[in-house]
């Protein structure tokens, strides 16, 4: 099926401010070096590119009270949060180049907020081998790329839970994780806590790709804004090394291809973040590759003869 894609802009975001390796900030290069905007134009798809944004150096310090780089962390996320809502307000598509997914409080930030002012629901569909639902005090690390959807749903320090206005910026049932196989034990209990919705690979595994998406899509209907938050670790590292922290035993190619079409069949998706990508753990840019291919497929380009 052919559809008629709203206008995109792509935003960069060079950092790795949230990560525990450095290389992410090389990811927004590394993703149009790899024929990111060439692929979307090819699907007849009005696409702008922003360019970089600018934001503070990575100090490479060590956690204070359990974060790491708080300060930068917050300019880069007004920086997001900023971009995102003028390209929302345009009328047009962001997808957020990262950059470690620290970002996605800024992102994600600013799609709840303007779909709080058109009135629209929001869904998130959270693609990543981890929870990200860590705080302060039950981190392991200090990097706050584990914490973002805490700190969406309220669940963290008031200067990134209150980033992009009052707190929380969206409520735990308007997300839905998939392809989750690390998360840390104090992390898990607030997981639990909290009501977040997880489908991990356990539950891959049994139900299979197509059921878990048919159940992440429950409810969604025509007035529902879909976030696609794409943590690259969410792969198997055998088809994506190039992140930060791999995990074993992540969806393979045919089941990302899957998640990636049924995605695009709910015709919805109206936002996007590409985030963790680090060319410096690759070689020869194959996991920005195998990004584009699957965001190809996000956008409709179908391996079958349903065209
Ligand atoms: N849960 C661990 C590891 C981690 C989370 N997100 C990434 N790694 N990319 C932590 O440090 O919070
Ligand atoms: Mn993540
Ligand atoms: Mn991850």
């Amino acid at each position: 099926m052919s559809r008629i894609y709203p206008p995109v802009s792509l935003i960069g975001a060079p950092t790795d401010i949230g990560a525990g390796k450095r290389g992410a900030g090389l990811g927004p290069d590394a993703l149009r070096i790899a024929g990111l905007p060439e692929a979307l134009r090819a699907r007849g798809i009005d696409l702008e590119d922003i360019g970089n944004l600018a934001g503070p150096a990575n100090p490479w310090q060590k956690p204070v009270d359990g974060f790491r780089h708080l300060a930068e962390v917050v300019a880069w996320n007004r920086e997001v949060y900023e971009a995102s809502t003028d390209v929302l307000e345009r009328g047009r598509m962001p997808i957020l180049l990262g950059g470690d997914h620290c970002l996605a409080i800024g992102s994600i930030g600013a799609v709840a907020r303007h779909c709080q002012r058109i009135g629209k629901k929001l869904r998130i569909l959270w693609l990543d081998a981890h929870a990200d639902f860590n705080t302060h005090e039950e981190t392991p690390s200090g990097n706050i790329h584990g914490m973002p959807v805490a700190c969406l749903c309220g669940i963290g320090p008031r200067e990134l839970t209150e980033l992009s206005g009052p707190s929380p910026a969206i409520r735990v049932d308007a997300v839905r994780q998939i392809g989750i196989r690390s998360v840390d034990a104090g992390e898990k209990r607030l997981v639990k806590q909290h009501g977040l919705e997880v489908y991990d690979m356990r539950y891959i595994d049994e139900l299979g790709m197509k059921n878990v998406m048919l159940q992440a899509f429950e409810g969604l209907d025509a007035d529902t804004h879909l976030h696609v938050s794409f943590d690259v670790d969410f792969l198997d590292p055998s088809i994506a090394p190039g992140v930060g922290t791999t995990v074993p035993g992540g969806p393979n190619y045919r089941e990302a291809q899957l998640v990636m079409e049924m995605i695009a069949d709910t015709g919805l998706m109206g936002s996007l973040d590409i985030m963790e990508l680090n060319p410096l753990l690759d070689k020869r840019n194959r996991t920005g590759k195998v990004a584009v291919d699957l965001v190809e497929s996000l956008f409709g380009k179908s391996t079958l003869m349903r065209d």
